[in-house]
């Protein structure tokens, strides 16, 4: 008979000789073997340690956390060279377990082990000091999660443990998609995120959230969300930095020694001493169809929004108050009117903030669509990239008059979306495109006034 042990470690032994999927949902029973939902592990830490290069690892909804009930606040998840990890699926729990919408189903990875977290970090001292710890890895991708509550505030491994309470990395490539980041703290840089000493590979962020996330200081850098040094080239698309805060610079982000990329992002109301956005102590940051507004920090205007120290920063085709430095190249002064920034509860830092501008915004159609970047189709809420022939700035793209699913025309599946729910009231229905929280005959019209268009 074979141990549990022995098994685990002839599925190591297979995932050499094949690619391998592995199922995680916290609802399974123990004693899974990860390779169907009916067998899921139900510990994240289950599958990491048995996916190697070119395996997957699909996580129901649900929450993980990386200690294995120890209570040992230095265990992280630390995901192999090669593996994907995917999170937002409905598992065991859900109408079919392949279901998979990370908003709806959210797989939420938390660093509060007594799970007795209060508001403004309080009762942090068992939390989890790096959610993910990523050293000298390449290839790993992890898509759909929300990471929470990771408080670096402790060292291990000589200098680990101070950065990044969400991921921290050295020396290594990951891609980060759809995913969350909200309430992790760092005791130095990059309060939700810290990338490190990348040399060369490029870790790269499409379609990010991050929200309430807090940096002390390092020095005069903090980088209350992100904070990359030591020759990184990061590439941001399609995020949005709302209710990050630092007492050193950098409110969203912090940069040393890198260069920096942001493409489509949107950055408001972060907070820091200097640079209430971005703050590039060294190196080059570079921003473009991006938008930069009401940051706080010392300074005017527009250095509340970025504040260079030996650093510089080329802005290309973005939104920033007052333009001084920054005129010209495309640049505007344009109120992106945010709709509802601090979302339904009203506070700005909270996972369901909402960075999408008005309609009526001059974000609209405002940037330019060759910086995007090559593979890029969509913007952060799953809609055509580019509609009405030019690219808005910030994370989102506005979607076409009558264009319900925001799919880049006008046709039959944006008039059965409105017949569908004709007649029914309440806000978010996909047949209300003129988005009053209605679905009757104004939206029909608008659908057949644009029907058959492409935009
Ligand atoms: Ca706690
Ligand atoms: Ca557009
Ligand atoms: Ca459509
Ligand atoms: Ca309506």
């Amino acid at each position: 008979m074979r141990t549990p042990a022995a098994l685990l470690a002839a599925l190591a032994t297979q995932s050499v000789l094949a690619a391998n999927v592995f199922h995680v949902d916290a609802s399974a029973p123990a004693g899974g073997n990860g390779l169907s939902w009916g067998a899921a592990f139900n510990d994240l830490q289950d599958a990491l340690a048995a996916a190697g290069a070119g395996d997957q690892v699909r996580v129901a909804q649900g929450t993980y956390k990386p200690d294995r009930g120890t209570g040992n606040r230095h265990m992280f998840f630390v995901p192999n060279s090669g593996v994907t990890m995917l999170g937002g699926f409905a598992g065991l729990a859900g109408p079919s377990p392949e279901l998979r919408d990370p908003d709806a189903y959210r797989t939420t990875l938390s660093g509060d082990l007594l799970g007795d977290d209060a508001p403004n970090f309080a009762n942090r001292s068992d939390n989890t000091t790096n959610i993910f710890y990523i050293f000298s890895k390449t290839g790993v991708v992890i898509d759909g999660f929300t990471v929470r509550s990771g408080h670096a505030d402790l060292f291990h491994n000589f200098t680990s443990g101070v950065h990044g309470g969400g991921i921290e990395t050295a020396f290594s490539e990951i891609t980060v998609r759809n995913c969350v980041f909200v309430d992790n703290l760092a005791w130095r840089g990059g309060g939700a995120v810290a990338l490190l000493n990348a040399y060369g590979p490029v870790p790269r962020f499409e379609n990010c959230r991050f929200f309430g996330n807090r940096a002390l200081v390092n020095g005069s850098t903090g980088g209350g969300a992100v904070y990359t040094a030591g020759n990184t080239t990061p590439v941001f698309v399609n995020c949005v930095f709302v209710g990050n805060s630092t007492p050193g610079g950098g409110g969203a982000i912090a940069t040393n020694a890198s260069s920096f990329t942001l493409v489509n992002c949107t950055i408001a109301q972060n907070t820091a001493n200097a640079g209430g956005g971005v703050y590039v102590n060294s190196g080059q940051f570079n921003a473009s169809n991006s938008v930069l507004w009401s940051n706080n920090a010392g300074g005017d205007a527009e250095r509340k929004q970025i504040w260079t120290n030996v650093g510089a920063a080329t802005v290309q085709n973005s939104s920033l108050p007052m333009l001084s430095l920054y005129a010209g190249n495309g640049n505007l002064v344009a109120d992106p009117q945010f709709q509802a920034l601090a979302g339904p509860d009203g506070s700005l830092g909270t996972a369901d903030d909402d960075a999408r501008p008005a309609a009526a915004s001059p974000v609209v159609n405002a940037g330019d669509n060759a910086h995007i970047p090559a593979g890029v189709a969509t913007d952060l809420a799953g809609g055509a990239r580019v509609t009405g022939g030019a690219v808005d700035l910030g994370a989102y793209e506005t979607p076409c008059v009558g264009d319900s699913n925001a799919d880049a025309i006008v046709n039959f599946t944006d008039l059965n979306n409105v017949l569908s729910s004709f007649n029914t009231a309440g806000f978010g229905r996909a047949g209300d495109v003129d988005g009053d929280g209605d679905v009757d005959f104004a939206d029909l019209n608008l659908v057949i006034s644009a029907f058959n268009s492409a935009c």
